[in-house]
């Protein structure tokens, strides 16, 4: 059974200073990690990271609209996409991005030790998920803050048959201003282009959002900076283990307008989605009782 109390989880889990379980405003309960002067917030739901702030910044993005507990998960953090990213491959009336992100996780474990505070949680499909996947797994997610915010996500395939698998920790940054955003470490590399029906094309340097982007990049994507030109100093850089395949997603405005939860019209303006992904041709296959490890670490200049 998941416990979802936070102060049942405080008794198991709490680290005093460092890690608390709280009934968040958005409905639902969170895990709240401080350390090393940065602070993260976690959702049980989804197991959804909601905030990351480090050197005094506000480094995720999350619409004003976002609340947990409804049918749809928050808009902007980092949902999890899970065991498939975008449209399931055969079946469009299947939920978008798979379902962990609207199941509930469990906290399995959760450390501290200074400068650093980590927490784990965990989702193993069950009978209500045999309809949208007929395969046995479970997922953890390890999220740590410390000088970084690293995301660990662990699949195992406890069936008897194979399985393939998409996923991706599909990131909302923060940013200050689009226009002065750019993403460099993908120069050369081909993508998919999911604005122009899968388009094959190849990037030629930097990356600026203009209009809608939505992109997979295929190949060796690690590392990535996003970097805003008011202020290059300040860049995030992106880098993944697991994973051949980043996506890049802007929504611009008729998208904005269309998805309906981003809070305001040119909410577009201050994020940009840099996720870490298995997509496209990037298709893990897991053998029974085979693991995959797909991993993120934000490094905040
Ligand atoms: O990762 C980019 C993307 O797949 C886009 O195509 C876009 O629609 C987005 O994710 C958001 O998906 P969602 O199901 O959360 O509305």
């Amino acid at each position: 059974m998941t416990i979802s109390d936070p102060a049942a989880l405080n008794r198991q889990f709490g680290r005093v200073g460092q890690i608390a379980f709280e009934a968040s405003p958005l409905g639902g309960t969170v895990a709240v990690l401080a350390a090393g002067g940065c602070s993260s917030t976690v959702a049980l739901q989804g197991a959804q990271v909601l905030d990351w702030r480090a050197n005094g910044r506000d480094l995720v993005w999350l619409s004003r609209d976002a609340r947990l507990g409804t049918s749809k998960a928050p808009r902007g953090g980092i949902p999890v996409c899970w065991p498939w990213f975008g449209s399931h491959p055969s079946d469009s009336s299947k939920p978008s991005h798979g379902f962990a992100r609207h199941r509930t996780w469990s906290v399995a474990e959760t450390q501290s030790a200074e400068g650093s505070a980590s927490i784990t949680l965990a989702y193993r499909t069950g009978d209500d998920d045999r309809q949208l996947w007929p395969h046995q797994a479970s997922v953890r997610i390890t999220v740590s803050l410390g000088h970084s915010l690293s995301l660990t996500l662990e699949t195992t395939n406890l069936g008897d048959e194979p399985f393939e698998l998409t996923e991706a920790l599909h990131t909302y940054f923060r940013v200050g201003d689009i226009d002065a955003v750019r993403v460099e470490g993908l120069d050369g590399r081909d993508y998919l282009d999911k604005v122009e029906n899968f388009a094959l094309k190849r990037q030629t340097g930097v990356i600026r959002i203009d209009r809608e982007v939505d992109r997979i990049y295929l190949g060796d994507v690690t590392p990535v900076r996003l970097v805003e030109a008011t202020d290059p100093a300040r860049a995030i850089v992106i880098e993944s283990t697991g994973s051949r395949s980043a996506v890049v997603w802007n929504p611009w405005f008729e998208r904005t307008e269309a998805l309906g939860d981003m809070g305001a019209a040119n909410a577009f303006r201050q994020m940009l989605c840099i996720e870490t992904a298995n997509a496209g041709e990037d298709v893990v296959r897991l053998e029974p009782g085979a693991r995959h490890v797909l991993a993120a670490r934000y490094s905040a200049a």
